[in-house]
């Protein structure tokens, strides 16, 4: 059963202003219980339209739940799609306030910068490299507009995959000479090593998370677009973080990256 149109772009006010004001939200499947993932991807969209129209450039794409640790923590079990806006948006190292988001956590994610367009179906992990311009290390501040961070597939697909903030390295690797699954990963809080994965962790190669976004993009009728940044999705747990934490992620072969939250 799909929504009226109305309610889709009703939901997606909800959510956006969840945002806007820096506070939580029932998920929306409490209302709508049947709530379909389609549907989900519909809201998604008109939260989409409405930061555009405030003004927002949507600068890429992020994949999410594509790693067994993060599926595990959030009781989930298919990987999910959200967009990049131009305010999500940190420069490196740069500082994020706290107190404009709402229970953020940190995950230790690779960005691949796109240099060519890529439109499915049957993307591959060879077809997403060739057409990738570099690698960067990044982390991604997710900060779900639910209630304890609680949510279910349909809920967390209609909020924008929780994102909310993303930083990358300012050094660019070329996707060539590095081997993204066996590359090893750490993510610091307060120079404390807290989390460690390696890229295999997401669905064996992050490339394939790309394709995959490539592909789940093109049943709705989307791809991806030449200069688009994509996170490939998190390599670990996602970490609370509040004011006065310093982040960093380490990643063989790629350098690293960080923020504070003041
Ligand atoms: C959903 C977003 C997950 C990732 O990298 O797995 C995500 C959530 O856990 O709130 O961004
Ligand atoms: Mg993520």
């Amino acid at each position: 059963m799909s929504l009226p149109q109305e309610t889709i772009a009703q939901l997606a006010t909800l959510l956006h202003d969840a945002e806007r004001d820096v506070r939580d939200t029932v998920k929306i499947t409490d209302a709508h219980p049947g709530l379909s993932i389609e549907d989900a991807y519909r809201i998604q969209d008109a939260l989409r339209a409405h930061k555009q129209a405030c003004g927002v450039r949507c600068v890429g794409m992020k994949m999410g739940l594509t790693s067994f640790a993060k599926m595990q923590q959030m009781g989930v079990d298919t990987p999910i799609y959200g967009f990049l806006g131009s305010d999500n948006a940190v420069d490196d190292g740069a500082a994020v306030e706290a107190a404009a988001l709402i229970h953020p956590k940190v995950e230790a994610e690779i960005a691949f910068v796109l240099r060519d367009a890529l439109q499915g179906p049957g993307c591959t992990p060879a077809q997403v490299l060739a057409a990738t311009q570099c690698l960067l290390p990044a982390i991604e501040v997710i900060d779900s507009r639910y209630e304890n961070f609680r949510f279910d597939l349909p809920s967390v697909i209609a909020d924008n995959t929780s994102a909310a903030r993303y930083v990358v390295g300012s050094r660019p690797t070329s996707p060539q000479g590095i081997d993204l699954e066996t590359t090893g990963v750490v993510l610091e809080k307060n120079g404390q090593v807290v989390e460690v994965g390696a890229g295999a962790a997401v669905l064996g190669n992050p490339a394939l998370a790309v394709a995959m976004l490539v592909d789940m993009l093109h049943a709705r009728g989307q791809s991806l677009l030449a200069g688009s940044v994509v996170l490939s999705g998190a390599i670990t747990a996602a970490v609370a973080v509040e004011a006065g934490d310093d982040v960093r992620v380490r990643i063989d072969g790629l350098g690293s990256t960080g923020l504070r939250f003041v």
